[in-house]
């Protein structure tokens, strides 16, 4: 197998003590670069006061990492900016939140030159590129126009937003325009894939067959490929001892009461604000039924230093002060509320602990921990997901109950579903999710992409030289 080269905006080899924080996508490229002797290549997180392009190298558990430090005004402009302000928000369908200036894209073009002169002279004649997600749409091009022959793959995991939507971003065309530098894009679901297949033909004119795209004598593979967690790994975690421990903790602090959980990091799309709205209703419209639950959100901060994240930090403080003050008792009360990490197998401990999963994003790639929380389940007594419709786990997870999530009167009603629901469906629902998360899991999710990325070349090497020159 060839070298894989993974570049990525930040860098996080998932090992020892680091994998208990690491996400999905960690442990998914960590594995990957481990078998193929791999390098991980972005940004160390750090500034400079001058960009020098030095690659700080590292060995962790088996793979290469090599970052470099950016300057502030790139980490303004492309990460907080472009980035963060630009483009997340916009691929969210949040307009109202997106923020146009050109400053902005001329960073994040700026940032992603600087990445492609850095890991150009890394790269050697066989290796495999697989570029990931928003931060770095066109590195692809900017590679092919530093003379780079190799495979190149990009995988977004986030939504791809409707053609309509797409065309407010002022540089949309030219930003599409550069993915056919790749030869295989990966989205997480069929949903944001034919979003863009619609984008590329109606508004570029692009010709595409059976799935691949025909640009400018280029041809490049369209896949949806789903991310997936380690669940083999979660469900140990779920069943070793600090989980255990954690969750004999939270049963014994619930005091006979159903828990409810949420697990979000802290994200006006993950819709947690509509969730409390949602949770407020039921406790108006079910005054028997509500003392009998509580709901454990836990919510990070993450991008705290991004305006629309203070301001949704601020907007849920509030509405939880309020919804607790309006119905707690002497001796309950309706939410509590999170701001900060765990460890995973304490995470799959509050799993476990938990009879009800609100997952209700506004609109998510994919969103690992519904998968997290089949993963952690007991097989004789599952708790019920109850999921948003528009997060890309919808189209696996399709025996959970699924919600519009704008709609409190409809994440109401689920609950109550959910308090409801005899033993006998919880499992047989449960059973046909836990299949999917076991079958599509990370590594059939990098397999099914670094596959397609090493199937044989649909264009010659003269074909991709002479595209960049
Ligand atoms: P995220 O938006 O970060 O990821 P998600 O998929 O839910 O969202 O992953 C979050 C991860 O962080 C999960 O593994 C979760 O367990 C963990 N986490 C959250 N809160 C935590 C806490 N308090 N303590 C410890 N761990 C916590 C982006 C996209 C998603 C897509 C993933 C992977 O937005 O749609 O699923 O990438 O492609």
């Amino acid at each position: 197998m060839s070298r894989l080269i993974a570049i990525s905006n930040r860098v996080s080899v998932a090992s020892g003590e680091l994998s208990k924080a690491s996400g999905g996508l960690a442990m998914a490229l960590t594995a990957a670069l481990r078998e193929s002797g791999g390098l991980w290549f972005g940004w160390s997180g750090k500034r400079t006061d001058r960009f020098s392009g030095h690659i700080d190298f590292n060995r962790v558990d088996g793979v290469t990492t090599g970052t470099v430090d950016l300057e502030d005004q790139d980490i303004d402009e492309y990460y907080n900016g472009y980035a963060n302000r630009t483009l997340w928000p916009l691929f969210h369908y949040r307009i109202d939140l997106a923020e146009f200036e050109r400053d902005f894209a001329g960073g994040y073009q700026r940032a992603n030159v600087r990445f492609a002169e850095t890991v150009r002279p890394l790269i050697e004649p066989d290796d495999a590129i697989w570029v990931q997600d928003y931060h770095m749409i066109p590195l692809g091009r900017e590679l092919r126009r530093r003379g780079c022959r190799n495979r190149i793959g990009f995988f977004l995991h986030i939504p791809w937003p409707p053609p309509r939507l797409l065309a407010t971003l002022p540089e949309a065309q030219e930003l599409v325009r550069s993915m056919f530098a790749y030869d295989v894009i990966g989205f997480q679901t069929e949903e944001w894939l034919k979003s863009f297949c619609t984008y590329a033909e109606e508004e570029l004119g692009i010709q595409l067959v059976d799935g691949v795209a025909h640009a400018d004598g280029a041809e490049v593979r369209l896949i949806s490929c789903p991310i997936g967690i380690d669940a083999a790994h979660f469900e140990a975690l779920a069943d070793g001892p600090v989980a255990i421990e954690t969750a004999a903790r939270m049963r014994e602090s619930a005091d006979k009461r159903v828990m409810i959980v949420g697990v979000d990091r802290l994200d006006y799309s993950k819709g947690v604000e509509e969730r409390f709205r949602g949770y407020e209703r039921f406790l108006t419209e079910s005054p028997e039924e509500r003392k009998l639950v509580f709901l454990l959100q836990i919510a990070p901060t993450s991008r705290g230093t991004v305006e629309s994240y203070r301001r949704i930090r601020e907007t849920l403080e509030g509405l939880s002060g309020r919804i607790n003050g309006e119905h707690a008792d002497l001796d309950w009360v309706p939410i509590r509320y999170v701001n900060r990490n765990y460890r995973r197998e304490e995470l799959a401990g509050v799993f476990r602990a938990a009879k009800i999963a609100l997952v209700t994003p506004l609109r998510d790639g994919m969103n690992l921990v519904a998968k997290e929380f089949v993963a952690a389940q007991e097989p004789g007594d599952p708790g019920v997901l109850i999921l948003s419709r528009f997060a890309g786990a919808a189209e696996q997870l399709t025996d959970a109950l699924l919600v519009n999530p704008h709609s409190a009167e409809e994440i109401a009603d689920a609950i109550r579903a959910a308090l409801r629901m005899p033993k006998e469906e919880r499992i047989s629902r449960w059973r046909t999710m836990k299949a999917n998360v076991d079958r599509e899991d990370v590594h059939w999710w990098r397999t099914r992409f670094t596959d397609a990325l090493m199937a044989p070349p649909l264009r010659t090497a003269e074909q991709v030289s002479s595209e960049s020159a």
